[in-house]
């Protein structure tokens, strides 16, 4: 297969890791844990897995009996949406393994969880880790999002496990996957099955983080790459002047990748939508803030700008909240009534069915946002939220209450726009080398977890905006991050999702500059990531990351 010259020479990488995870290892069992909350439920639905301490790796200095010098044979899955570093996680569970004994063997389940129940798996040999270290993508067994979420599937996989002699089983994955990596290590110790499960923080969202979870990876790479787009749009609007650029940000609900990206680039405005939530934000109002600073600009000869919109917003705006939830439930029980009608109809037909206040609020939308709310829904018959092209809206939008107010009098400028959607851009780029590193160091910690019989750990590296030689390394509990919430009607345990905390230092951060980058034109060009050079250009974490650990940024 032909490759560029930056794909032969990245090849050639060899990740930092950490001294601790250098040569002979010993593990040291720190205290016991308790889940975030909701502690006698979780350990009811964890009787085996509930409570274990938190552990981590250090140099022996001498040779230890702690690792197991017999070949280990382990299974790895990829779960999810694509994210940075993927590859490295897996090439250093792989190196993690041989080091343990040359004659382990890791075997790769195809295309996500389905691959385990369905049987699909090859083995991972050297020559094909080889083509895949440091690069992006999930592509060497691929990724999906099949939910290992019932005894039969656990069942089912346990037979293949048992076929090719797997002790452990690592799983990368987001904040469910994780959580359901843990319900299948609490089974397998349940049913004396002899298989271990691990985890892995995997994640462009940003979402799965806490006290002991530094970052998921792929977020930093992923950011780095949109960060580089939004500064090569904010040096093409500030040489055309004549466009205001709404672009719409991947991150799910959460707002980490948005935030981030203002961070870096210091774009004309970006919406938070924790901050929508918090401050009971309507529609109107979010558009009348952008508009005001349209028309700020506007009146100073800056008919440019820019405007960061993370892809969650929609369900962050109450009252969008309160209409998607009556739309929701009326198509659920009048699908074919709804169906039967008219395309150019089916509009007013919906005004004339919904209370009145959200009868207002779907009247106010763009006609193709009102029709996205009532034809994408998801096999729970919800609307895909991720579908709803939120930055056109917007632009729409402010575009109508532009012209209302040019009319009053109230603003003079031009203004003429360009949407945007950045996700898939940033989730298969070649890992930034803090990605490369951090993966590489997640997944042979993976391998020592395992070395060590540990189950039901999240894999763990801190102290990242360090060095790397002085990252920490070890595990943690899954079920430490546990706390009970409603899914689909009943009370489910599941790792607690990190949302963008209004009190944290990044978002203070960015709402103390905001006004400032409103009004002027104060945009940062953050150019490409760096894989070869100076550590300042090439090393860098995430800004989010230095100021969550009191760093300047
Ligand atoms: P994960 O949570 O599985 O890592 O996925 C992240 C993500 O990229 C979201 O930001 C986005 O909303 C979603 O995946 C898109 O999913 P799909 O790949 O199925 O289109």
């Amino acid at each position: 297969m032909k490759k560029s010259p930056l794909q032969i020479a990245r090849a050639a990488y060899q990740p930092k890791l950490p001294k601790a995870l250098k040569g002979q290892v010993k593990l040291v069992e720190g205290e016991k844990t308790q889940s975030v909350a909701d502690q006698n439920e979780i350990q009811k639905l964890f009787p085996n897995t509930y409570g274990m301490p938190l552990l981590k790796f250090e140099t022996a200095g001498v040779s230890t009996s702690l690792n197991d010098h017999r070949p280990i044979n382990a299974g790895v899955i990829l779960s999810g949406g694509q994210a940075p570093g993927g590859h490295n996680v897996i090439s250093g569970l792989f190196d993690g393994l041989k080091a343990i004994h040359k004659d382990s063997k890791l075997y790769g389940f195809l295309m996500g969880p389905g691959g385990l129940v369905d049987h699909n798996y090859i083995e991972l040999t050297a020559e094909i880790i080889d083509e895949y270290r440091n690069t992006g993508g999930f592509d060497i067994i691929g990724s999906g999002r099949t939910k290992l979420e019932d005894p039969e599937q656990y069942d089912k996989g346990l037979k293949i496990l048992k076929k090719l002699d797997i002790k452990a089983l690592v799983i990368i994955g987001g904040d469910d996957s994780n959580t359901n990596a843990c319900v299948l290590a609490e089974y397998y110790v349940a049913k004396n099955a002899g298989i271990q499960v691990i985890g892995c923080p995997k994640t462009i969202d940003g979402d799965l983080k806490n006290e002991m979870i530094e970052t998921s990876f792929g977020f930093d790479t992923a950011c780095k790459v949109y960060s580089e787009l939004i500064g090569n749009i904010q040096r093409d609007c500030n040489s055309a002047r004549k466009y205001w650029h709404f672009i719409k940000l991947m991150g799910r609900s959460a707002s980490h990748i948005a935030l981030e990206c203002a961070l870096q680039t210091q774009p004309n405005i970006c919406i938070i939508s924790e901050e929508v939530e918090a401050k009971q934000q309507s529609l109107d109002e979010i558009v009348a803030y952008i508009a005001e600073a349209v028309a700020y600009r506007g009146k100073n000869g800056k008919n440019f700008g820019t405007v960061l919109i993370p892809e969650g917003l929609i369900e962050f705006i109450p009252e969008m909240r309160v209409l998607m939830d009556e739309l929701n439930d009326y198509l659920a029980h009048h699908a074919e009534e709804f169906a039967a009608i008219d395309k150019n109809e089916q509009r007013a037909y919906m005004i004339s069915k919904l209370s009145p206040k959200n009868a207002e609020v779907y009247a106010s939308l763009p006609e193709g946002v009102a029709r996205q709310l009532t034809l994408d829904r998801d096999p729970h018959g919800n609307v895909q939220v991720s579908l709803i092209e939120t930055e056109k809206l917007l632009a729409e939008m402010v575009g109508a209450k532009l012209a209302q107010w040019k009319k009053e009098g109230k603003y003079i400028g031009k203004f003429a726009t360009q949407v945007h959607f950045f996700g898939y851009e940033g989730r298969c780029a070649a890992p930034s080398n803090y990605d490369a590193d951090y993966c590489y160091a997640l997944g042979y910690t993976a391998s020592l977890l395992i070395a060590n019989g540990k189950t039901g750990y999240i894999s763990s590296i801190r102290n990242t905006t360090e060095s790397a030689e002085n990252w920490i390394a070890g595990g943690v509990p899954t079920t430490m991050m546990m706390n009970m919430e409603r899914r689909h009607g009943a009370m489910k345990p599941v790792i607690q999702k990190a949302l963008v905390r209004l009190d944290g230092a990044p978002f203070k951060t960015f709402a103390s500059q905001r006004d400032v980058w409103a009004k002027e034109t104060c945009y940062v060009y953050p150019g490409p990531i760096q894989y070869f050079g100076p550590t300042e250009v090439c090393d860098q974490p995430s800004q989010t990351l230095l100021l969550e650990q009191g760093k300047t940024i």
